[in-house]
């Protein structure tokens, strides 16, 4: 058994430079990346909602570096729902995200592309593109919400 070890490190070593291997010592720290990056991520979304919604003045500039943030965080939390990670933290993950992956993935697929044509309303620069593609992108966020988010934390 001792022996399978330095060939077992290798061959994870291997597995793991490839973009979907599971990167997480454990399920407890997938379950923060996860909550952690959809948490800044709509924090920043909700920047650029608060001038969509006209909470706050219309400035182009800043709406853009939002969006860039967005942009460079809305992958992230997808990367962490490994398999096991139902479990190890206080989490909303329902079990469908698992046991439905395919109908996960379309609503992740969904998110990202009403995400582009808000990035794209937002270089343009023209507030009410940026309204309307607001409105379907926190649709896309709601959709998956509705369907993979339990309404309380689990006790697991
Ligand atoms: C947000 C935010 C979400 C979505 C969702 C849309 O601003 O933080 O999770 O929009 O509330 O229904």
């Amino acid at each position: 058994m001792k022996s399978l070890l330095p060939a077992l490190a290798l061959f994870t070593g291997l597995t793991c430079a490839l973009p979907a291997c599971a990167q997480f010592q454990k399920s407890e720290d997938a379950i923060k990346y996860r909550q952690g990056a959809f948490r800044v991520m709509a924090e920043h979304f909700g920047r650029i909602g608060a001038m969509a919604n006209g909470r706050v003045p219309f400035d182009a500039k800043v709406a853009q570096e939002n969006m860039a943030l967005v942009d460079a965080l809305h992958g992230l939390p997808f990367s962490a729902f490994d398999a096991g990670s139902d479990k190890g933290a206080p989490n909303r993950a329902r079990p469908e995200v698992w046991k439905d992956a395919a109908k996960f993935k379309a609503a992740r697929d969904k998110l990202d592309g009403e995400m582009s044509k808000l990035a794209a309303a937002v270089k343009g620069g023209d507030l009410g593109a940026i309204k309307t593609a607001f409105g379907a992108t926190g649709g896309a966020c709601k959709g998956c919400h509705d369907d993979f988010r339990a309404k309380d934390y689990s006790a697991n």
